[in-house]
């Protein structure tokens, strides 16, 4: 705690003294504590639409009157990319019937309730972010109705980060998607994923794939996923996992249908202080998976999350955590400092017919009452000061 506090007094000082907020530039960098976001909103809604934003009413874009606003909205991203000025959205509903993109361009709207953006077209209503500095902050986007999952298509995601460099989504509210919510892919790098709320997707809550690296997702919401609220996931297709992310300060759970938040494939991935509950499958769940073709997994620290009562599905019976080696190598997993509880079936396991090696658990704390608490089957396991295992 002590610890905490002096981040936070730390981060809200060098802020004050940065003034950077005003100026609508990125509100933090990657290594930058989250606590400050928590403490005070208004700084981290940040962004009022300055002289120098252009507003999607100006061409054409009309609130609450029910008609489709994507041409509007088209030419304000492309004027605005053209002119170097942030696009505001104002208050109100606003419709788009086709995928919508915002290259390198900062588009704000109003906050994350004021600000709405109704897609009508549910196979086609992706918000895609692509170009260098692309932000997306302070609105809520809905689809009208939604498809079944299918072939997966990021056009149905409800947002869609392609090969996008320094890019940011913040205080963005995403409801209903017939994919994904947050789909990074496609090389995207330093990106910030940051105080989101992520709710009813067809498919993962937030999902991070194809070569993406240099992701922070933080202090976000994910509930009533359609498959795992947060997940790194590498397939051998791509000639490189995704590679150094961090999830960090996340609620995830509200009886989202697959895991928590989950590793299948990937290199140097920290996963901190998250709290992940009511689960279908494993809270949090580190695998390489044959029926799926993935990578790898070299490289996970798991520090200081809660996870609890997860791993509620039949017949599966995930425990809270697990690791999960279907084919190839996973290397280099330490868990530290959880408090892992009230399993729906079991506490902690580590099997597959992969390889695993090196996977360390040191001072976590299980509280398991329901089946067996550990279930060690594979691999080279380190036990250091754990309590209820
Ligand atoms: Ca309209």
């Amino acid at each position: 705690m002590k610890k905490h506090q002096w981040l936070l007094g730390t981060a809200a000082l060098s802020l004050i003294v940065g003034g950077s907020f005003a100026s609508g530039a990125p509100a933090y960098a990657a290594g930058q504590p989250p606590a400050v976001y928590r403490t005070d909103a208004g700084i981290g809604a940040s962004s009022t639409a300055s002289a120098a934003a252009l507003s999607v009413t100006d061409f054409g874009a009309v609130a609450n009157d029910g008609k489709d606003d994507h041409s509007a909205f088209a030419a304000a991203a492309k004027a605005a990319k053209q002119q170097n000025k942030a696009l505001h959205v104002p208050a109100g509903t606003f419709h788009l019937s086709k995928i919508l993109t915002i290259d390198s361009i900062r588009m704000e709207g109003a906050g994350k309730a004021a600000t709405v953006l109704v897609s009508t077209d549910p196979q086609k209503g992706s918000i895609d972010l692509k170009g260098s500095g692309v932000s997306l902050r302070n609105l809520k986007h809905v689809y009208e109705t939604t498809v079944p999952r299918g072939n997966g298509a990021h056009e149905k995601n409800s947002i869609t980060v392609r090969g996008a460099g320094n890019f940011v989504i913040d205080n963005v509210s995403v409801n209903k998607s017939s994919t994904a919510g947050i789909m990074v892919a496609y090389g995207s790098n330093n990106g910030i994923i940051s105080n989101n709320t992520v709710a009813n997707t067809g498919a993962d809550g937030i999902h991070i794939t194809t070569e993406s690296h240099h992701i922070t997702v933080e202090n976000n919401t994910v509930t009533a996923a359609g498959d795992d609220g947060i997940a790194v996931v590498s397939y051998k297709t791509s000639p490189v996992p995704v590679r150094a992310v961090t999830i960090r300060d996340n609620e995830v759970g509200g009886l989202s249908k697959a895991r928590g938040i989950s590793v299948v494939g990937g290199e140097n991935v920290t996963i901190e202080n998250n709290s992940v509950k009511n689960t279908m499958m494993a809270g949090i769940y580190i695998a390489t998976e044959g029926s799926y073709n993935t990578m790898n997994v070299d490289g996970v620290k798991v520090v200081k999350n809660t996870v609890n009562h997860t791993g509620i599905k039949e017949p599966e019976k995930h425990p809270n955590v697990l690791v999960y080696a279907g084919q190839g190598t996973i290397s280099n997993i330490e868990f530290s400092e959880n408090t892992i509880t009230n399993g729906a079936h079991r506490g902690i396991g580590v099997w597959g017919g992969g390889v695993v090696r090196n996977v360390k658990f040191e001072r976590n704390t299980l509280m398991n009452t329901n089946g067996a608490k550990t279930t060690f089957k594979n691999g080279n396991i380190e036990l250091v000061d754990n309590v209820g295992f």
